[in-house]
């Protein structure tokens, strides 16, 4: 049965519209910035990263990457290039045993420019690539059917693009939109991985009264998506994304396309589960303040910052476990509150920032309670651990230091388990 209009994906609708592309840019007589020479990243890599046969595992030799960005900041490409575990250059050098290595088209990292750059893309549109390709999008896509209504076929506006192609209507080079090398490189990819909040959730961009039509990935691609190896779209949020969890994300993928393990598990929005399955709150840094009813007043106070505007409780994401880069960093450990950048409802649902979330009021009046009963209890036991034995018999503690009471009272002031 045909599907209808309503039914199509916006990717779908666009592709009806530019209809399908035949030319190609002739490589051989084009060299970088005009000049005479030409110079691949490939060309340049591979003889120092290829695996031979004999030291290769598995069936792939390499994968190659195709790097997107539509609406951002370019954010996650900098938390990305900031991973290490793994790091883009060791997925580049094929330093994993057993992952294919990775050939990486990002317009900003690679030494290939115009045309040049576009080679693999063609090849890949031709199905000349000879190896399999997974597609990133970082920032969200921008509904071009709307930039281009009203403006003349063939000098279509467009809001995110990348490169020409020779796709206009007698062979004139045509900008062509990021949404469009989505469109169609999608069907045919390993895999389609969206990195940050714009590409899983359509974020920023897609605030209350966008005008691009802003929309994710799997909007785009839409909900019966699967790629070649029959992957839905996978997600990697945040705002922007811890870059560790994307690359450990991709290196699970990578097991996976070599035959070397099952597919990750990822949860019902396609995030990989291992990596937000728990709440900012339940590792966080702070945790115990809150438990404890003690809260911060103002920014660069110690204790749980729910009343001056963290959403760590109700959001999914692992940075207070895992930190920014390398284990260093990121919100709370810093002092900032969440702002539930890794949810499918940012930013309009956590809006206005920085305001005590409505749903604390109760949480943190019965955590007051409790805590008004526990801490005393918690201090003077924390008193008790900290006297030796010898201490307790001699009813002395001898240290030089003063104010040191031989026996811990339930009445004493602050103690170590608690600040206030
Ligand atoms: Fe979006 Fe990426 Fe936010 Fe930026 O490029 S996820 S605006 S921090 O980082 O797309």
């Amino acid at each position: 049965m045909a599907t209808s209009v309503a039914q199509k994906t916006p990717a779908q609708r666009l592709l009806d519209v530019l209809g399908p592309v035949d030319r190609w840019h002739d490589h051989e007589e084009i060299g970088d910035f005009g000049m005479p020479t030409r110079a691949f990243m490939e060309d340049m890599v591979e003889p120092l990263a290829k695996a031979g046969l004999g030291s290769r595992l598995g069936p792939l030799e390499k994968v190659h990457a195709f790097w997107f960005a539509g609406m951002s900041c370019d954010g996650c490409s900098v938390a990305v290039t900031g991973a290490q575990a793994p790091s883009v250059e060791s997925l580049l050098m094929g330093a994993h045993p057993g992952l294919p290595r990775v050939v990486l088209h990002h317009p900003v990292l690679n030494v290939e420019s115009g045309p040049n750059y576009l080679r693999a893309h063609e090849n890949a549109l031709k199905g000349e690539l000879g190896a399999p390709y997974v597609i990133i999008l970082e920032g969200s896509i921008s509904d071009e059917t709307m930039a281009m209504a009203g403006t003349e076929r063939d000098n279509y506006g467009y809001w995110s693009a990348q490169g020409e192609e020779p796709w206009g209507r007698n062979g004139e080079n045509r900008i062509v939109s990021t949404d469009e090398w989505i469109a169609r490189l999608a069907p045919n990819a390993a895999a389609s991985i969206a990195i940050g909040t714009c590409a899983t959730w359509g974020g920023i961009p897609s605030a209350d009264g966008n005008p691009t039509g802003a929309m994710s990935l799997m909007d785009f691609l839409g909900k019966d998506y699967r790629s070649v190896f029959g992957v839905p779209v996978v997600n990697v949020p945040g705002c922007p994304p811890i870059g560790d969890n994307f690359n450990e994300t991709v290196a699970a993928i990578l097991y996976f396309l070599q035959g070397f393990g099952p597919l990750p598990e990822f949860d019902e929005l396609g995030r990989p589960a291992w990596l937000f399955g728990e709440t900012v709150h339940r590792h966080c840094v702070r945790g115990a303040y809150y438990e404890e009813g003690t809260y911060a007043e103002t920014f660069g106070d110690p204790e749980c910052l729910v009343e001056i505007g963290c959403w760590g409780p109700v959001v999914n994401c692992n940075i207070t476990s895992r930190g920014a880069i390398n284990h260093v960093g990121g919100c709370m450990n810093s002092g900032g509150a969440c702002i539930g950048c890794t949810m499918p409802g940012f930013p309009d649902k956590f809006t206005p920032f920085y305001k005590r979330p409505p749903g604390s009021l109760v949480s943190t009046a019965a955590a007051r309670l409790l805590g008004s009963f526990v801490k005393p209890l918690r201090r003077y036991t924390s008193a008790h651990l900290n006297r030796e034995v010898r201490w307790d018999l001699h009813n002395e503690v001898p240290s030089g230091w003063a104010r040191e009471q031989s026996e811990p009272s339930m009445v004493q002031g602050r103690g170590t388990s608690s600040t206030t």
